[in-house]
């Protein structure tokens, strides 16, 4: 068995979520931020089997696009006087970042 942790954007997780019910999949979704951006984020997770990973890995792929969000650099140290005017730059955000890991032990009590 593996979990399938994906981490995607929070547009995009509704419609992951309904894909994934929809094609008979149990999903778990938690509100996360980015290290980076810092600014929320989905995290899914789906216990599945093994030979169902290519199946949700599809899911994810067919569900969650790629978007360019503009960030504003750091101000660098500044001498009295000097001013800064910052220049945002873009950055590539998703699809997904998906991380497939084993289950060791899987038990619903
Ligand atoms: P964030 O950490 O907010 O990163 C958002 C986007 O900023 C990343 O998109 C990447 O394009 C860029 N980025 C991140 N760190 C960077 C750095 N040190 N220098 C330059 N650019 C950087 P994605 O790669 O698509 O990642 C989207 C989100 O997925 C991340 O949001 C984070 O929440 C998660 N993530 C990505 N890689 C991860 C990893 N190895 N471990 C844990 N979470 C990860």
């Amino acid at each position: 068995m593996k979990l399938v942790m994906s981490i995607v954007h929070g547009d995009d997780a509704g419609r992951l979520v309904d894909a994934l019910t929809g094609a008979g999949f149990r999903a778990t979704t938690i509100s996360t931020t980015g290290g980076f951006l810092r600014q929320g984020n989905a995290t899914i997770f789906v216990g599945t089997e093994d030979a169902m990973v290519p199946q949700v890995l599809k899911l994810i792929r067919d569900n969650c696009r790629t978007r360019t969000q503009y960030v504003n650099p750091l101000p660098p140290v500044m001498e009295p006087g000097e001013m800064y005017l910052p220049t945002p730059v873009d950055v590539q955000v998703g699809g997904a970042t998906v991380f497939v890991l084993d289950v060791v032990e899987f038990e619903h009590v």
